[in-house]
């Protein structure tokens, strides 16, 4: 067995949900190799990974409900209130648009079309159920003990679980993995904000539409939950604080919300909230202040709904984890981890969204899990990779990237120091339809030093995560402009206009693209 850590040894006594447990005296014998708190995207893929590679392993997953009682089943954020819902909702956004320029391409709609939230929810909602079930019979496969149990740690080899019904239980691991993720925000000083408003963890489970919504705070979350919301045709405010998209490309977001402005989502720029207020007619009344004013007059609206999108906290409150020696990061909360995932309890790990400085990304968690478990089960060294991780964020017009935005690389590399190619091109499928393609662009960042490395690639249009897909990955295999240029594109695509981008910004010279 590991080594017991020194924060097991402090512990005589430990307290659990009020009950005391006493204390354990190992042998050699765990109950398990491997206990992962957290059935989300990594604890899910760590624990299938190291079942399959022979080790005996259990997770528990226990979702509490939101602040305003949505529940949901197994498989964490992004299966319920995350990616999978979003991406569902953004496509019904994406038909929408493609019903209005559907007239264009020959298409006789009968009459005025319009958007029926239940049916759309209901679907996603049947889809997502059919994951969860999925989830759990892929455990059952594996052999993975599932227990829909709420887990806390009793030392650094013991796990403490309550169940819905009350019941307690204890395990006993010879590695722990905490990956329970993290939970949205209320803002504290805005009376009302808890009472009144919703979160993404509500958003998806709507049984009917929220109606006029506000959204507070312009993260990726915000942004992309504003463009569905305007998308499906419903009145849609979105209140940014200071600027949107902090941490990306900023010239990349502020295409993406000129885009949404000039396509019906109202900007309240460098605002915020002050109250909330139910109204008797049910309506939200809204109070808000500039930021930047000296005078803070308050204006005021009413919405159906508010959603706040400010941020989102890891789940780590009641894991008693100062208490067995696992270090939090002061001020973001997350636990600290070693390249490894190693947390300061050696035989005590930690991935995804809970780990301090780690991507907040499913792809990033699944990877770090599986690599984790190999490493356990002896089968690897093979650290995860944090580097040059692409994303892309689904507003109306999407928004793909890898690697430095420009600000970046000039404080990495110094403004002298970089090549940034740029060009303005026009989707073929904006042609015919008459789309404004103002917002369509790319921007390759290199070096300028002779081979001409990439250092960061950005792509607003449609099907932005497709089309980046495949070029991170070369960015990953040290992509330089050269092969860039030598690369054969595929047309007629929006990818291909990569391959041919040939302005640099620095030359000044008109980025539009025009024929073929
Ligand atoms: P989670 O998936 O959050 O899983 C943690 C699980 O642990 C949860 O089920 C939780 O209930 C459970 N848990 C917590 N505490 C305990 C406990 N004590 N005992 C037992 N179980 C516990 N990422 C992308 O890559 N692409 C996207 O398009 C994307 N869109 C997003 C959209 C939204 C609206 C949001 C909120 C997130 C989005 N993300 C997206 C981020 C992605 O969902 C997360 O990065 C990912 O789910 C993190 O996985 P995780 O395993 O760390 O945690
Ligand atoms: P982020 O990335 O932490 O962004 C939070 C946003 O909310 C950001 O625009 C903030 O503005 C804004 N904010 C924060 N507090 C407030 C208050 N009190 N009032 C108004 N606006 C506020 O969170 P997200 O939830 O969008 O995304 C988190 C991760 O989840 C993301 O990485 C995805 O992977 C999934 P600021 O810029 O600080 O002025």
């Amino acid at each position: 067995m590991a080594a017991f850590s020194a924060g097991r040894h402090r512990l005589k006594r430990l307290c659990t949900f009020g009950v005391q447990i006493p204390r354990r005296h190992f042998t050699a014998e765990c109950d398990y190799d491997l206990v992962v708190i957290g059935g989300g995207s990594g604890g899910l893929a760590c624990s299938k990974e190291a079942a399959q590679l022979g080790q005996k392993v259990a997770v528990l997953d226990y979702v509490e409900p939101s602040v305003r009682g949505t529940r949901w089943g197994l498989g964490g954020t992004c299966v319920n209130v995350g990616c999978i819902p979003k991406k569902l909702m953004h496509h019904a956004a994406v038909l929408g648009l493609a019903m209005e320029d559907s007239g264009r391409f020959g298409w006789r709609l009968p009459g005025p079309v319009s958007h029926d939230w239940a049916t759309l929810a209901q679907a996603v909602q049947n889809y997502v159920k059919s994951l969860n079930w999925g989830h759990r019979v892929q455990l059952q496969d594996r052999r993975v003990k599932y227990l829909n149990v709420k887990g806390r740690l009793g030392d650094a080899h013991t796990i403490a679980g309550l169940d819905s019904r009350g019941r307690e239980m204890t395990l006993t691991a010879k590695n722990i993995v905490i990956a329970t993720g993290g939970r949205p925000k209320y803002p504290t000083h805005v009376p009302g904000a808890r009472e009144f408003g919703i979160t993404s963890d509500d958003l998806f489970w709507l049984k009917e539409s929220p109606g006029k919504t506000l959204v507070v705070g312009a993260s990726y979350v915000g942004l992309e939950c504003a463009g569905v919301l305007t998308g499906l045709g419903l009145d849609t405010t979105l209140m940014v604080r200071s600027v949107a998209l902090r941490g990306f490309d900023q010239q990349m977001a502020r295409l993406v919300t000129g885009h949404m402005e000039a396509h019906g989502t109202r900007f309240h720029w460098g605002c915020v909230p002050t109250s909330v207020e139910k109204l008797p007619s049910g309506l939200l009344r809204v109070k808000w202040v500039e930021v930047e004013r000296v005078e803070q007059e308050e204006r005021e609206d009413v919405f159906d709904s508010v959603l706040w999108a400010v941020g989102r906290a890891p789940d780590t409150a009641g894991l008693n984890l100062p208490e067995v020696g696992v270090q939090l990061d002061p001020d973001t909360g997350k636990i600290v981890v070693a390249t490894d995932e190693r947390t300061t309890v050696s035989n005590v790990y930690a991935i995804g969204d809970v780990a301090e400085g780690r991507p907040e990304l499913t792809p990033t968690a699944v990877q770090a899990g599986k690599l984790l478990a190999r490493r356990l089960a002896g089968q690897s060294s093979q650290l995860m990779d944090y580097e040059n991780v692409p994303t892309t964020v689904f507003t109306p017009l999407e928004y793909g990237c890898v690697g430095l935005s420009e600000e970046s690389a000039e404080r990495r590399y110094g403004r002298d120091n970089i090549e940034v190619y740029h060009a303005f091109y026009k989707p073929l499928e904006f042609t015919i339809a008459e789309r404004d393609a103002s917002c369509c662009y790319i921007k390759v960042v290199c070096e300028r030093a002779s081979a001409q490395r990439v250092l960061g690639l950005h792509f607003t249009g449609p099907s932005a995560g497709e089309v980046l897909q495949g070029f991170a990955l070369s960015l990953r295999c040290g992509l330089t402009y050269a092969q860039l240029q030598d690369a054969v594109g595929i047309h007629p695509t929006c990818a291909e206009e990569l391959t041919k981008i040939h302005i640099t910004k620095r030359s000044g010279l008109d980025a539009t693209v025009t024929g073929c």
